[in-house]
């Protein structure tokens, strides 16, 4: 037996007194500061890291509890997460938020005032980055044992401002006071290599082992945010890599000769690969930074989780039985050829073993179906940038080429089909095709998805291997997006339902449905619409100085701004709206505020000015003393996590309106029903399977279905037709048109209409007259208070399958088959 070793004395206590007395300690000793000379930032800092405290001794429980039971490890390897406010948040995981306004009155300050502070860390660009958070938040509250891993970029997702109407990036600069939720591990950082040589190994006659010198070494610097779960002890960890340059990287001789700039070139190139999210990738040095990133946080990952078996297991015949890495869509799929290159060439296994290793650790998430977002790499550039995973793509390829021979004797279309090379003018590496070939599982993420996925663009790979796919419908979690995001309505289901258990059980979120006709309740829950409403209408006003009335028909558009999420089709709504009340001021119109939220990436053109005349339809909008009586439309610049949270409880009507089999699944679609929006929305996507949970008779349904769509397609599609066949649809396309958003100037917006009646991609303009024949729809029941409640109750009732708990469930039980493991109380 040996000695137990000294324990840290237990600094925090669970009562509100405790609390005080380690908030105003952490401030004088932790800030170096005093209550009464304390700046905001002084006060976020020490309530943050006070809250955080109480989640240090529960991750270091879940740290000994993972280590006495040595189970198999999720690794989520995502290039994307977007956690949201954190302070909140953990407040609320630690049951510590009752405490924080007494305190908080008793030392004169506003808890609202410190929030500011809060700044969300933007580590990802829209839905694929906020499900790895989701999912992350459900492994705690399942207490799987996870770890996710990150790039900690420096600049998170860019600032969106608008100037004249026109989106202007900023940058997102989220460390400037500091962090206080995560914590530097210096210790475990790891070198990564670049670019430089691979000779053969004398005696490997195969020549499948090779040596790599690389030309270039980077260090990756860990640091990790606690991950808690709700409910439970469990708090896992996202590790997010950050590069530096390696020690020898300072050029002291020609700082001497005053060469200041040259001097620090090397530091300067090393530290620019966690620099920025997402860099420009319209250039070739872009191109190139890009997959730099991806491969330093597939390197720095792996050795990681190399390291972390090697804590408690040896030899590697078991790895896979304690490691599945879960590859979260095609950003980290190099390390496939990673892991091979570690197991062969570094730590001598032959390649038939490392191969059965790497193909039993590895999984893959894809999230689209559109051919642009699927990756692929130039040869040239990866010979360049990594040689050794060159040559191992290129072996792997040839032996998963020799199966399709032997599937398909004679069949070389299919062998090209499938390659994971793609020939051509330029050479490319087809990483999805990659990530097929190197998973034991491959997931869509909703069944329509799922289905597409396995029939068209992996139609192939379905053939082969049918046992690979699997479908896995996303969800959203429970705790942010209706718990802190609403936390009236959150109020008013507890006192239904008689107690919290919904946060971790959302089917019981049934139990509403019979209420769904009790009067009393129905005024409730139009109550608390009512006040989020009066909440936003007041936020907006600040923020755009535009005066929304609370009581009209909140009807919001927010995600990113792509052609195939159709933001162009609610905007010929939108101007269809206002042409029928110009036509007719007389009539009475339902009023409704059309809110729009997203951004656009920065080298997408017609998307940003799609934006633009989003706002400058607002500006004649709002301004017209006719058509504002019934119609304003608003935009919040900077939609995020944050935004999201303060926006989504307030809607009643969710725009979900992609042209059918475009939008993977959504994920907004699901928190705004779960937050009693009802959808009007296309058989896309995750809509589909919402719409047969809550029923046909509580979604508005419009437009063509995927194959109505395909079949349009073929043949041949001409908007113009649509144009000159609908009176109120060529009203709408000639008003932008004629300049009426543009003070009269014809060609600032032509590329809009351009774009609408020459290609019309996502043909909008087949889909007008049903959409806005099912927006009539809407008005009409919206006329009916009783009837929308109804609604809006059954809506959220049936969308408990929607919670990513469920999400992760399924994981497990289809992909991970993992289990999970208790963490004691204290
Ligand atoms: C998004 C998809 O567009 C969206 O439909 C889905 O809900 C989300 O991922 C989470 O699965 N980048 N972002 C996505 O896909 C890609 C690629």
């Amino acid at each position: 037996m040996t000695e137990a070793r000294p324990r840290p004395r237990r600094t925090v206590g669970d009562s509100l007194e405790e609390f005080e007395r380690d908030l105003i300690s952490n401030l004088y000793y932790q800030r170096g500061t005093t209550i009464e000379s304390a700046s905001g930032p002084d006060g976020y800092h020490t309530l943050a890291v006070t809250v955080r405290d109480r989640l240090v001794d529960r991750y270091a429980r879940t740290a000994a509890a993972h280590y006495a039971a040595n189970p198999r490890f999720v690794y989520y390897l995502s290039a994307e997460y977007l956690l949201g406010r954190q302070l909140r948040q953990n407040l609320l995981y630690t049951d510590t938020e009752r405490w924080v306004r007494p305190i908080a009155e008793d030392l004169g300050v506003s808890p609202e005032a410190l929030e500011v502070y809060d700044v969300e860390p933007g580590l990802g660009n829209g839905g694929l980055g906020r499900l790895a958070a989701c999912l992350m938040d459900s492994m705690a509250t399942l207490d799987i044992p996870a770890v996710g891993y990150g790039i900690r970029y420096e600049f998170g997702i860019f600032k969106q401002t608008f100037r004249d109407g026109k989106q202007v990036e900023r940058p997102d600069d989220w460390t400037f006071y500091g962090n206080p939720w995560e914590f530097p591990a210096p210790d475990d950082r790891q070198l990564v290599g670049f670019y430089g040589t691979t000779v053969a190994d004398p005696k490997d006659p195969e020549n499948l082992r090779r040596k790599w010198t690389p030309g270039e070494t980077v260090r990756g610097e860990p640091s990790h945010m606690l991950v808690p779960g709700y409910g439970t002890q469990t708090v896992n960890i996202i590790r997010l890599w950050q590069a530096r340059a390696s020690r020898e990287s300072f050029d002291l001789a020609r700082f001497g000769v005053g060469q200041y700039v040259e001097a620090v070139d090397d530091i300067v190139r090393a530290e620019n690969i966690s620099k920025v999210l997402y860099p420009d990738d319209s250039t070739e040095p872009g191109r190139e930074l890009r997959l730099k990133q991806q491969y330093f946080l597939v390197a720095c990952s792996l050795r990681d989780i190399i390291r972390r078996y090697r804590l408690r297991n040896s030899g590697w015949e078991g790895f896979a039985d304690k490691v599945v890495i879960q590859l979260n869509d095609t950003h980290p799929v190099m390390a496939v050829t990673e892991l091979m290159r570690l197991l062969v060439d570094e730590h001598g296994l032959g390649w038939d073993e490392a191969w059965g290793i790497t193909r039993r650790t590895f999984n893959y998430t894809c999230h689209t179906l559109l051919p642009e977002a699927l990756e692929t790499w130039p040869v040239q550039l990866l010979e360049r940038l990594l040689p050794r995973h060159m040559e191992i793509v290129y072996a792997i390829n040839h032996f998963f080429l020799e199966e399709v021979r032997q599937a398909y004797p004679g069949d070389e279309d299919v062998v090209r089909r499938m390659s994971i090379i793609q020939e051509g003018d330029e050479r490319r590496v087809r990483m999805a095709h990659l990530a097929v070939v190197g998973s034991t599982a491959v997931n869509g993420v909703a069944e329509l998805h799922t289905k597409l996925l396995a029939g068209t663009t992996l139609h192939d790979f379905a053939q082969l291997w049918p046992e690979r796919f699997h479908n896995v419908t996303n969800g959203v979690t429970p705790r942010r997006f209706l718990r802190m995001a609403n936390p009236a309505l959150s109020e008013l289901i507890t006192e239904m339902l008689g107690d919290e258990g919904w946060l971790t059980d959302l089917e019981r979120l049934h139990g509403l449905g019979p209420h769904a006709d009790d009067p009393a309740f129905r005024a409730a829950w139009r109550d608390v619409k009512r006040h989020n409403k009066a909440g936003l209408a007041a936020a907006v006003e600040r923020s755009t100085g535009v005066l929304i009335d609370p009581d009209a028909l909140c009807d919001v558009m927010i995600k990113r701004f792509h052609e195939y999420k159709r933001q162009q089709l609610k905007l010929l709504h939108v101007i269809t709206m206002m042409n029928r009340i110009r036509a007719d001021p007389q009539a009475t119109y339902v009023p409704r505020t059309v809110l729009f939220g997203g951004k656009a990436a920065p080298g997408y053109h017609a998307m940003k000015l799609l934006i633009e005349l989003v706002n400058a339809v607002a500006g004649v909008v709002n301004t017209d003393p006719v058509v504002s009586r019934y119609l304003r439309v608003v935009f919040p610049a900077d939609y995020n996590v944050t935004k999201a949270q303060f926006i989504i409880p307030a809607a009643d009507l969710s725009e979900q309106i992609s042209l059918a089999g475009k939008e993977a699944s959504g994920t907004g679609n699901m928190k705004l029903a779960l937050n009693g929006a009802l959808t009007i929305g296309t058989l896309d996507g995750a809509n589909i399977e919402i719409r047969d949970r809550v029923g046909a008779d509580n979604f508005f349904l419009f437009g063509m279905d995927t194959p109505a769509a395909t079949a349009l397609r073929r043949s041949g599609y001409s908007p113009r037709s649509f144009y000159e066949a609908d009176f109120e649809l060529r009203l709408a396309v000639d008003t932008i048109a004629s300049g009426t958003f543009a003070k009269g100037d014809r060609d600032v917006f032509a590329p809009v209409v351009d774009a609408m009646l020459g290609r019309d991609e996502y043909m909008a303009l087949a889909d007008y007259r049903s959409y806005v024949d099912c927006q009539d729809t809407v008005a009409e029941a919206w006329t009916d208070p009783d009837r929308w409640t109804r609604m809006s109750i059954l809506n959220t009732a049936r969308c408990g399958f929607f919670s990513s708990d469920r999400t992760v469930r399924e994981y497990c039980e289809q992909i991970w088959k993992v289990d999970p493991v208790r963490v004691g109380e204290a």
